[in-house]
């Protein structure tokens, strides 16, 4: 299977994240795709292809064009403020004072353009972050041309962003841009299997009331896990969207023996759907030793998930999202798509 990979996410360099009342190094890091990498080269996977450039206007479809406006100016507004570290919401349009106006001020503006406070933006945020989006648009060509799958080695990650929100270290949702872009190049549907440990609020928020797109998404159980606000199990679409949305949460220390049965639950959803593709959120920090989760994969389940995933037997495009057990995120990463291969060729 080709990746599409460029080396610009590492503009994403972020030195703090608020973690515990504390600024810490991010989890979120450029040595994650170091390891990524590696194993792609050590398992033979294939082929690493440059992302090309593709118009703002694709991403303009699942973003609105003011907080993409914001992105880009987000850094510059901050340091003009005269801020010395990196730009972190710490106010928001709460229930108290839910206001729509977008403040004038970069403080306000980044409470109105946030959904977490964890994430900072910092020099060259918002470019790796376009970049990213086109590493997933590339990946979604490969799938219109007819690769049977591709793998897009997206950082930073997308499927916490909203349409007009930042946050959980996510800033353009790069499975809604490709899922949008695969439509477009003449799927008739396309589903979305979310395996992140964390819920995919974004992506669900962005097709919550479309028909054309079904979202699966299995995930800690938002009560105990961030994001806490989205992602319950009664949350099924709206509208057009009802009945096109399927959330699995599971319980803290999940096994794969547990966690298989949901992915069995979100594969028998996707073939009613008939899908003409299907888009992988794949997050890897279901693992065990993950820093900041809580379920309790192992290694070797990865091969596993990736061959139930190739039993769907639909046109399947991996875009990278989470994990944060670094040493470990490269081999389980290439386990699910080498599970996958194994099961398709
Ligand atoms: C992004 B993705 C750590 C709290 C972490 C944010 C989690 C974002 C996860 N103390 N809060 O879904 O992997
Ligand atoms: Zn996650």
């Amino acid at each position: 299977m080709k990746t599409v990979y460029s080396p610009d996410h590492r503009l994403r360099n972020a030195k703090t994240e608020l973690t515990g009342g504390q600024l810490v190094t991010p989890f979120e890091c450029p040595q994650r795709v170091d390891y990524v990498l590696a194993a792609i080269a050590a398992q033979h996977l294939g082929d690493i292809i440059a992302p090309s450039q593709w118009p703002r206007a694709l991403i303009e479809k699942v973003h609105n064009p003011d907080y993409l406006r914001f992105l880009d100016s987000a850094w510059q507004l901050w340091i003009q403020a005269g801020n010395q570290g990196e730009a972190m919401p710490n106010i928001w349009p709460s229930r108290s004072m839910p206001s729509q106006r977008i403040p004038n001020h970069i403080d306000g503006q980044l409470g109105h353009y946030s959904l977490a406070g964890e994430t900072s933006i910092s020099l060259g945020t918002a470019e790796a972050a376009w970049v990213s989006a086109k590493v997933a648009l590339s990946g979604a060509q490969l799938i219109s041309q007819s690769e049977g799958s591709a793998f897009s080695l997206c950082r930073p990650p997308g499927h916490h962003a909203s349409r007009d929100q930042f946050g959980g270290y996510c800033f353009i949702n790069n499975a809604a841009v490709a899922t949008q872009k695969l439509l477009d190049d003449g799927a008739q549907k396309v589903a979305i299997l979310d395996v992140d440990f964390h819920h995919g609020n974004g992506t669900q928020d962005i097709f919550y009331q479309r028909d054309d797109v079904l979202f699966c998404s299995i995930h800690g159980d938002p009560m105990e896990a961030f994001p806490y606000f989205l992602g319950f199990s009664d949350e099924t679409g709206q509208d057009q969207g009802q009945g096109f949305n399927l959330n699995l949460p599971l319980p803290r220390g999940t096994p794969y023996s547990v966690w298989k049965n949901a992915l069995t639950t979100a594969l028998a959803k996707i073939s009613g759907f008939r899908a003409d593709a299907l888009v992988i959120s794949l997050g890897v920090d279901t693992f065990e030793n993950d820093p900041i989760s809580f379920f309790k994969l192992k290694s070797d389940d990865f091969l596993d998930m990736g061959m139930n995933i190739a039993k769907a037997g639909l046109p399947t495009l991996f875009i990278m999202e989470g994990g944060y057990a670094v040493e470990e995120i490269g081999i389980n990463t290439v386990n699910v798509l080498k599970g996958f291969e194994n099961l398709t060729l």
